[in-house]
C-alpha cells in the first residue's frame, strides 16, 4: 500500500514537472514595453536577491550568537534543470535532497562525527526562486547572475560558505565565477563526474550542464582542475581537457590513480579548493536517480575516501544532477544526495 501511495506520489511529480518546466508559461509581454519590461523583472531580481539577503544575515547572527565559527557550510538551493540536454528533472531536487538531510531515518552525526543540528557546522538560507524568476521571462544570462550574486551575498556574511544544492550541472559556472571574483583569484577544483562536460556549446547551448566547465576555464577562475570518475568521453572532451590543462582521472584507470586520489593536497597558492560532485559519478547501482546512466562508476565509499582525505581549505561546493523524476519510489538516491552534502558540508566547516 505503501509502495502504491509513493509511486502514486512520484508520478504525480512526474506530472507536475513536465507542466512546471516543458510546459511552463510563455510570457507573452508583446504589450508592454521592452523597458519597462526590464525594470519590472529587475525588481523580482531584487526582491530574490533580498530574500537570500536577509536569510543569510540571519543564519550568520545565529552561528555568530552560538560563538562563530571559521567556515559553516551554507545550503543554498538551486533548482535550475533547463540547461540540461535529456532530463529536466534536477529543477525539483532541492527539496528531496533536504529531506533527505533531515530524514528520520538517520541521525545529525557525520562519519567523522560533527552533529548537523549544530548551526556553527551548517546552515541553509533556502532556494533562489529560479523557476519564478523563469516565468518572468528572465532569460539565462541574468539569471546565472542571480546565482552568482546569491552566492556572494552568502560569502559576504563571514564565516558562511557556499554548498550548493542542484540543480543540473550548469549551475557549477556561475558559482565557482561568483567565488573566484569574490576571493580575488584562481582556485583548484576537483570535480566528480562520468562526463568531464566540457563541450565548447553543447547543441548550441553555451550554459548547457555539458559546457560548465569549459566556461570555468575559459574564465581562468581555476587553476587546476582535477576531474574524477569520467568515463563518457569523446574527442571533443579530450581536445577540450589538454586545451585547459584538465586533469583527467578516467575510470578504466581508477585502480591505478586510487592511491594518489586518496592523498591528494589541493589549493595551495590559491584562493583554496571548489568541490563538485554530480551524483552521476556513482555507478548507476547505487544512485538510480540521475537523467544519465553510465555503467563502470564509482562507488560512494570511493569518493568519500577522496573526499575525507582531502588537505585543503574548501571555500565552496555543490551536489548536482540529482533528478527525482528518475528516482525509486521511496527516493533513495535523494538519500545518496543528502549524504554527499552532509559530508562535504562536515567536510567544509571549521
Ligand atoms: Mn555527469
Amino acid at each position: 500500500m505503501s509502495f502504491l501511495r509513493s509511486l502514486a506520489r512520484s508520478q504525480e511529480i512526474s506530472k507536475a514537472g513536465r507542466r512546471g518546466i516543458h510546459c511552463m508559461q510563455k510570457l507573452c509581454a508583446e504589450k508592454i514595453a521592452p523597458d519597462s519590461l526590464q525594470k519590472a523583472q529587475s525588481r523580482v531580481i531584487d526582491a530574490a536577491l533580498t530574500l537570500v539577503r536577509e536569510n543569510t544575515r540571519l543564519k550568520k547572527e545565529l552561528v555568530h550568537s552560538l560563538g562563530g565559527a571559521v567556515a559553516t557550510s551554507t545550503l543554498l538551493g538551486v533548482p535550475l534543470g533547463h540547461n540540461s540536454s535529456y532530463l529536466e528533472g534536477p529543477a525539483f531536487a532541492p527539496p528531496f535532497i533536504r529531506d533527505g538531510i533531515w530524514s528520520a531515518s538517520a541521525n545529525s552525526t557525520t562519519e567523522e562525527g560533527k552533529d548537523l543540528k549544530d548551526l556553527r557546522v551548517m546552515v541553509d538560507v533556502g532556494d533562489i526562486p529560479v523557476q519564478e524568476l523563469r516565468d518572468c521571462g528572465i532569460e539565462d544570462e541574468r539569471l546565472m547572475k542571480v546565482v552568482s550574486d546569491s552566492v556572494k551575498i552568502v560569502m559576504d556574511e563571514h564565516p558562511l560558505r557556499p554548498l550548493i544544492l542542484g540543480g543540473d550541472h550548469s549551475i557549477s559556472y556561475p558559482v565557482v565565477r561568483a567565488i573566484s571574483e569574490k576571493l580575488g583569484g584562481q582556485v583548484d577544483i576537483i570535480h566528480f563526474d562520468a562526463h568531464p562536460d566540457l563541450y565548447d556549446a553543447f547543441e548550441g547551448n553555451y550554459y548547457s550542464h555539458a559546457s560548465s566547465f569549459a566556461r570555468i576555464m575559459e574564465g581562468n577562475y581555476a587553476r587546476r582542475l582535477l576531474q574524477v570518475g569520467i568515463r563518457s568521453i569523446n574527442i571533443e572532451g579530450r581536445e577540450q581537457a589538454k586545451k585547459f590543462g584538465v586533469e583527467q582521472y578516467e575510470m578504466r584507470h581508477f585502480s591505478k590513480d586510487r592511491p594518489f586520489l586518496e592523498n591528494l593536497k589541493l589549493g595551495e597558492g590559491v584562493k583554496g579548493v571548489y568541490v563538485s560532485i554530480d551524483v552521476d559519478c556513482l555507478d548507476p547501482g547505487y544512485a538510480v536517480g540521475v537523467s544519465h546512466y553510465e555503467s563502470g562508476g564509482l562507488s560512494f565509499r570511493d569518493v568519500m575516501n577522496i573526499l575525507q582525505n582531502l588537505k585543503g581549505d574548501i571555500v565552496g561546493g555543490d551536489v548536482v544532477e540529482y533528478n527525482v523524476q528518475r528516482d525509486t519510489p521511496d527516493h533513495m538516491t535523494a538519500m545518496v544526495a543528502a549524504k554527499f552534502v552532509r559530508e562535504l558540508a562536515a567536510k567544509m566547516s571549521k
